[in-house]
């Protein structure tokens, strides 16, 4: 299905505004900024940010975080270029742990990420946590999407498990709506998972510490909506600008080829 008729007829609310931003900027792709100072994700955002439809932070490895700087300044890039902000937490406690990690500490996630995301290890509950987190904090429109396969080598998130992770999202899709995964997930009854990739690189194969990249038209003749990059924008030698056009246009070109 095009990104046009998902944008009409997905049942998130959450899933079609990303898909009229995806629309709106000729983008499937995620940046991923990776930076330890608030100075170098700033300014990461604002250049990559005319390219992509989401920046993805970790935002506890900035080592200067200060959240009127940091999450404000994020807050306004994304207003000026049109992009959702996820924060890449993959929360893994029980419920009432999560909720609490989402809403509070110094990060308070859930007041700015627009989405977030979550192992399935601890069950369902992680899942009603974070929901309730979200309800406790905002009235914007808060997602969750599910880990259900990684991209690393010897990643334990595959076969049964990843079976029940969908389960689990299939049990709150008023909430979550899709997947960190490298396939397609299983789709009843008229449901439609947006599917974000991680370990994509058009130059390289891996690092040396387990991650794995596939090029960008193989995953996205895979079934992927929405593809992740992180150092191949920007990593040693590389002109994030330059690069971020690069991977959009790879993208936009390979989901049109799909569909
Ligand atoms: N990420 C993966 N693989 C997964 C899930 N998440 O790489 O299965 C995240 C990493 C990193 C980004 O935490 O933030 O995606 C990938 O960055 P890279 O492109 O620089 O390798």
């Amino acid at each position: 299905m095009s990104y046009e008729v998902r944008a009409r007829t997905h049942p998130s609310a959450f899933a079609r505004r990303l898909f009229e931003v995806m629309l709106e900027k000729s983008s499937n792709l995620c940046a991923s900024l990776d930076v330890r100072t608030t100075e170098e994700l700033l300014d990461l955002a604002d250049k990559v940010g005319p390219y992509v439809c989401m920046v993805k932070t970790h935002i506890d490895i900035v080592d200067d975080f200060e959240f009127d700087k940091t999450v404000g300044g994020l807050k306004s890039l994304a207003k000026k270029h049109n992009f959702l902000i996820f924060e890449d937490r993959k929360f893994a406690d029980i419920g009432s742990t999560v909720k609490a990690q989402y809403i509070g500490g110094v990060f308070k996630i859930a007041q700015w990420a627009d989405l977030t995301n979550a192992h399935g290890v601890p069950g369902p509950g992680i899942v009603s946590g974070l929901y309730e987190g979200a309800r406790e904090v905002t009235k914007e429109p808060r997602g969750l999407i599910m880990l259900s396969e990684l991209s690393s080598k010897g990643s334990l998130a595959t076969g049964e498990y990843s079976a029940q992770t969908v389960e689990i999202a299939r049990n709150n899709q008023d909430f979550v709506f899709g997947f960190i995964a490298q396939n397609r997930m299983p789709e009843q009854n008229g449901e439609d998972w947006v599917i974000l990739t991680p370990g994509v690189g058009l130059d390289d194969k891996g690092d040396s510490l387990g991650q794995q990249y596939r090029p960008v038209d193989e995953v996205v003749a895979n079934g992927s909506d929405v593809i992740i990059v992180g150092r191949g924008l920007y990593g040693k030698g590389r002109d994030p600008i330059v690069e971020a056009k690069r991977y959009q246009k790879a993208g936009w070109e390979a989901y049109q080829a799909r569909i």
